[in-house]
């Protein structure tokens, strides 16, 4: 069984635009991270800037961000797969006018930038959607300092 939807027209994140309610308006971001996406299919050693997040210590690496800032994650991803990055807790935007998801995917080789405002404090998981590669350790914790 095919379903009808799979002959539509498919289009990527870039064709796409936020609706004008829901844009977030242009603003300098206060706060940078580069989300290196490291490892290998040969080592099975997936990682956020080449530390596999340890749900023992789950903590000891955040990535920090203060209530009401405006903060740019720039995945750049240095492996030969490409991986569904997802992050909890809020929607962001792609680039200045794209879409608001919470789900992207980085191509190899690629990068990608992406916006949000901190407005829902807590510790939240950012993590490879490709539960294989969340779980062999490319997750890290997004943490609201206190
Ligand atoms: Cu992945």
């Amino acid at each position: 069984m095919r379903p009808k939807e799979l002959d539509g027209e498919i289009v990527t994140a870039s064709q796409l635009r936020a609706a004008d309610d829901v844009r977030l308006e242009a603003r300098k971001p206060d706060r940078v991270h580069r989300i290196e996406l490291t490892g290998s299919m040969a080592g099975y050693d997936w990682a956020i800037n080449g530390k596999r997040f340890d749900m023992a210590d789950p903590t000891a690496h955040p990535l920090l961000v203060d209530e009401g800032q405006r903060v740019r994650l720039d995945f750049v991803n240095t492996t030969d797969m490409w991986h569904p990055m997802h992050l909890h807790g809020h929607t962001y935007q792609l680039g200045g006018t794209g879409p608001r998801k919470d789900t992207t995917i980085v191509l190899p080789g690629k990068k990608v930038s992406v916006v949000f405002d901190a407005d829902n404090p807590g510790q939240w998981m950012l993590h490879c959607h490709n539960a294989y590669h969340g779980e062999a350790g490319m997750m890290a914790l997004v943490a609201y300092r206190a």
